[in-house]
């Protein structure tokens, strides 16, 4: 079994991070996005939209999408939990994930790639777009620093898969300059405690 990976790319290091938080040892493959591996023929037989991480099976099934990796491991290793096993907490941790993705990973993900012409071998950035993206992920992250005020934890008292997707995309966001406003104490908390996980290194 293997993970196709780019070390310092935010999408896969959430599931480098998630499988350290469940101590789960893995072969990881480097990717050099910048030079297009990732869109070779052999790369969009894994996954056709050509995007990493990817984990190959021992008998060559491909699965892609972070989130989807990160599911098959919690259902082969439900210890420790970090998608819930109540039906109401899985439930608030989808939640969470789900909004922590859309209003602020992507955000931040549409402003490095509309701003920094990383990829304009392969899209048209439209930079104005870029910006705008930028302004969501800081809004985002002040509705954070409030939900982090009432809560130790993104999704509540315990450390999920919401909080791994939050710690991707506020440590990638220093790429496009977006940092943790000084005054959002409760955010500046939270990213201390998660940051000093030894998972976090991954
Ligand atoms: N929704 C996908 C997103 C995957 C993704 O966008 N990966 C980026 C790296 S962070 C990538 O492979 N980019 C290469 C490209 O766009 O050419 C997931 O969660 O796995």
């Amino acid at each position: 079994m293997k993970i196709y990976d780019t070390k310092t790319a935010p999408t896969p290091r959430r599931v480098r991070i998630f499988l350290a938080e469940k101590g789960i040892d893995m072969e990881y493959v480097q990717v050099d996005l910048a030079k297009g591996e990732n869109l070779s023929p052999e790369m969009r037989a894994k996954n056709p939209i050509g995007k990493i991480p990817i984990l190959e099976l021992d008998d060559g099934t491909c699965v892609s999408e972070s989130d989807a990796i990160c599911t098959y491991f919690e259902a082969l290793h439900p210890q420790p939990s970090l998608m819930g096993t109540l039906p109401l907490e899985k439930a608030i941790i989808s939640q969470w994930q789900r909004q922590v993705e859309m209003g602020l990973f992507m955000q931040v993900g549409m402003c490095f790639q509309h701003t920094s012409g990383y990829f304009k071998d392969r899209m048209t950035p439209v930079p104005e777009f870029g910006k705008e993206a930028g302004k969501n992920a800081a809004k985002f992250m002040s509705l954070l620093n409030k939900r982090l005020a009432e809560s130790p934890f993104i999704a509540g008292d315990k450390f999920s898969i919401a909080d791994i997707t939050a710690l991707c995309a506020i440590d990638f966001a220093r790429v496009v300059d977006i940092r943790i406003n000084p005054e959002h104490e409760h955010l500046l908390r939270w990213h201390a405690e998660v940051s000093a996980r030894p998972s976090a290194k991954a």
